[in-house]
């Protein structure tokens, strides 16, 4: 075995030295890559996720995020990037967005998949354009990953709403079919469920129940403090169980990276083997830690 620092090997070494022990489980649906039995302690094998997601300069969100959230909840992370998202100062720090080619964005999925061979979770963030779109949609065809989070950013903060109709319907058609799980904050939520403006937990609970009719089989509403309830107010439905979730306001502006930190932890819990609803549980409480 070579000593230096690249390839598979290293990888593992990294995951080893996060300090990360668990017992190792196959992902549901997908084949071991190993060949030890189940019950086998492997130290060097904690559970992994993917974040498909955009870099955002500032670090307060996207994929920096997402790999900060994986390593404090003992998940070892990667990430496949979409785009990068840089702010202007010079003109009241406008978004600026850079796609990455989509056939580098398609091969850094290919080598995550081919490092790791089993990938435990999936989170997809921002994906900005509609080539992007396509090729995330075509890499979940191909690997059909065990968990899949969908956090639908359809514009990131300071974007015209105008600019989230075609990404909304690209990512309605082509992604969202694929989701275990998808995490829409209000403003998601009601365009993908196709409802006016939602003020009232009950309008809330109608448009999570919508989405799942839609065909997204976990839905995470999210309405942060934006009903005015003094919390932090998600509803939770699974086709079963409609479950309002609550955590104490952090103040009552909305703060930047926090529905990446939360689809972020789902992601992390998921790949760990917590139900949908549990990890939504758990994430809940990880965003106000
Ligand atoms: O918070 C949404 C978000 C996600 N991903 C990237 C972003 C933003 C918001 O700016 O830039 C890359």
């Amino acid at each position: 075995m070579g000593s230096d620092c690249s390839g598979p090997e290293a990888t593992r070494w990294g995951a080893r030295h996060a300090g990360q022990h668990h017992v190792w489980t196959p992902a549901r649906g997908q084949a071991s890559p190993m060949t030890a039995t189940p019950t086998t302690v492997r130290p060097s094998n904690p559970p992994i996720a993917l974040a498909i997601a955009g870099s955002e300069a500032s670090g307060g969100a996207g994929a920096q995020t997402d790999l900060k959230t994986f390593a404090q909840l003992g998940v070892f992370g990667c990430v496949s990037l979409t785009c990068i998202v840089s702010f202007d100062p010079k003109n009241d720090f406008a978004h600026r967005l850079h796609a990455i080619d989509p056939q580098v964005l398609a091969d850094q999925i290919e080598a995550a998949v081919g490092v790791h061979g089993t990938i435990d979770a999936v989170k997809i963030g921002m994906l900005g354009t509609i080539p992007t779109i396509e090729t995330v949609a075509g890499a979940l065809e191909q690997y059909r990953f065990a968990n899949v989070v969908v956090d639908p950013v359809l514009i990131c903060k300071g974007q015209e709403a105008g600019a989230a109709l075609d990404i909304d319907n690209a990512l309605r058609e082509k992604v969202l079919p694929y989701a275990t799980i998808t995490t829409p904050n209000l403003f998601e939520t009601q365009v993908l469920a196709g409802v006016e403006e939602i003020t009232t937990v009950d309008a809330l609970k109608d448009a999570a129940k919508r989405i799942y009719d839609h065909g997204v089989p976990n839905v995470l509403a999210k309405a942060g403090t934006l009903l005015g309830t003094g919390t932090a107010l998600d509803v939770f439905y699974d086709g079963q169980t409609l479950e309002v979730l609550e955590v104490p306001a952090i103040g009552q502006e909305r703060v930047s990276g926090a529905g990446c930190t939360l689809a972020a932890a789902i992601t992390a819990e998921l790949a760990k083997g917590a139900s949908p609803l549990d990890a939504c549980r758990t994430a809940k409480d990880v965003v106000v830690s």
